[in-house]
């Protein structure tokens, strides 16, 4: 069944959410978990579904992106699958970026067009899960529906976040409203006891869709409507069969840096929430890089990527990208650390050190606590990173503060001894 579907990842607006992580690059091309990308995600969920067929639509387009996908999702030339970016463009009928998640697929349709397929799969491009596309699929198809949404149960604290909505016995969603702000105890459904216990009594979309092929042209073709959440999804429930996939595993939001950091550092626990290492893995660019180096490091609860040189003293609670360098004496804890894209040159780092210029990645004797550190930072010796009081929210030169947690920038230069 799943041959018969085409999966669209809504790869991210305009929205300035995971800035500045996204000042130079597109959302789904930000670095996740120290070797992947958050396009990875949903792309890895679609394949292991069977679903081969897969357009990225991202606001504007970056090399890394372009490379990341090009060097990653190669498959048979005998076979129809393609992983493939449609990023908003100047048309004779549209001068303008995409407006919306259903403006943007609205754009991406005539590309569409050149396929075969019954069903669009739509996703969201900065959600952390693994989900069983096709059993999904399979309920879709068994229930007649014409458009399925993925739920999952929530409490009233994050009610105002998602779309919530109702359903009778046989799972056919009955109400929908998007983002109610207060006064939504109405909107309380019947959930798990495991649920119930949790106080997880609200059915939330998870912005999963899966629409029939004809209702989609119909719904998005001779109008302007421009979003999926606030127009499309509330005027089909009374007009269209539209059912409920209810999911229980574990989902959740990255497209803020709260959130992004928090999903990151999720994955140092013991037994995470989000399975790196199980069946249903991660696929990401397979990259020719050496095994890491560690001497003299305490390393408690942390993922350290591929090709690390690391001489840190003490790194806690904390993840650590491709190609990373820490001096001495150095102390990590509760970091992201996202690496780089390449290693400097003995030659390079000597010239560096002559005119005491810091080297690509983290020097010695260095502190550094609650942050996210871009890829190709350079970051100086006796550096202090977030050790005093909670910083103000704020966006310098090198950095940002959200929530107490400092983003260092990438490319960031971050001179000997500076204190944040
Ligand atoms: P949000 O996630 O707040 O709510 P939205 O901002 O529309 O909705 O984003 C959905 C996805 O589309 C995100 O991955 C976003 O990055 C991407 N996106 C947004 N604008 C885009 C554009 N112009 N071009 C390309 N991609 C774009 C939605 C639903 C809620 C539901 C939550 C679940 O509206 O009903 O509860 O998702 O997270
Ligand atoms: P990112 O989104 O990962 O920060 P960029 O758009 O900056 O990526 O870089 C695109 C690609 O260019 C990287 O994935 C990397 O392979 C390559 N690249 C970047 N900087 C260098 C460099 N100094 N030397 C060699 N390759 C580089």
């Amino acid at each position: 069944m799943t041959s018969k579907v085409i999966s669209i990842v809504l790869g991210g607006g305009q929205g300035s959410r995971l800035s500045p992580l996204t000042a130079t690059r597109s959302k789904p091309a930000v670095p996740i978990a120290g070797k992947y990308r958050l396009v990875d995600i949903p792309i890895s969920n679609c394949l292991h579904a069977g679903i081969t067929r897969i357009y990225v639509l991202t606001q504007f387009n970056s090399a890394s992106l372009n490379k990341h996908i090009k060097n990653t999702y190669h498959f048979s030339s005998f076979s129809d699958a393609f992983v493939d970016i449609l990023a908003a463009e100047q048309t004779p009928s549209n001068a303008t970026w995409y407006q919306g998640t259903a403006d943007a697929v609205r754009q991406s349709l005539h590309h569409l067009a050149i396929h075969e397929f019954e069903y669009v799969l739509i996703l969201s491009g900065d959600q952390l899960y693994q989900m069983d596309f096709e059993e999904m699929i399979h309920q879709h198809i068994d229930s007649g529906a014409e458009i399925s949404i993925a739920t999952i149960p929530v409490d009233a604290a994050d009610v105002p976040g998602f779309g919530i909505l109702k359903t009778d016995e046989n799972n056919m969603v009955t109400a929908f409203i998007e983002k109610p702000k207060k006064d939504f105890e109405s909107w309380a459904s019947d959930v798990s006891d495991e649920m119930k216990a949790e106080g997880r009594v609200y059915l939330a979309s998870m912005g999963i869709y899966i629409f029939n092929r004809k209702l989609l042209y119909d719904l998005l073709e001779g109008n302007d409507r421009t979003d999926f959440g606030k127009e499309i999804i509330p005027q089909s429930i009374s007009e269209h069969k539209v059912a409920s996939y209810q999911y229980e595993g574990y989902w959740t939001d990255i497209g803020t840096i709260p959130s992004f950091f928090e999903a990151n550092l999720g994955l140092t626990d013991n037994i995470p929430k989000f399975n790196l290492f199980g069946e249903n893995h991660i696929f990401t660019r397979a990259r020719m890089l050496p095994p890491s180096k560690i001497s003299g490091t305490l390393l408690e609860h942390s993922i350290i990527a591929d090709g690390c040189i690391i001489n840190a003293k003490q790194i806690t609670h904390s993840l650590i990208g491709i190609r990373t360098r820490i001096g001495v004496d150095t102390i990590i804890e509760n970091c992201y650390v996202m690496g780089c894209d390449s290693y400097q040159t003995l030659d390079q780092i000597a010239e560096l050190k002559l005119s005491n210029s810091p080297i690509m990645g983290i020097g010695d004797r260095c502190e550094i606590r609650n942050a996210i550190i871009d890829k190709n930072t350079y970051i100086g010796n006796d550096v202090k990173i977030n050790m005093g009081e909670t910083l103000p929210d704020g966006d310098f030169e090198t950095h940002t503060v959200q929530d107490g947690i400092v983003v260092v920038k990438k490319r960031a230069i971050i001179p000997n001894g500076t204190v944040i």
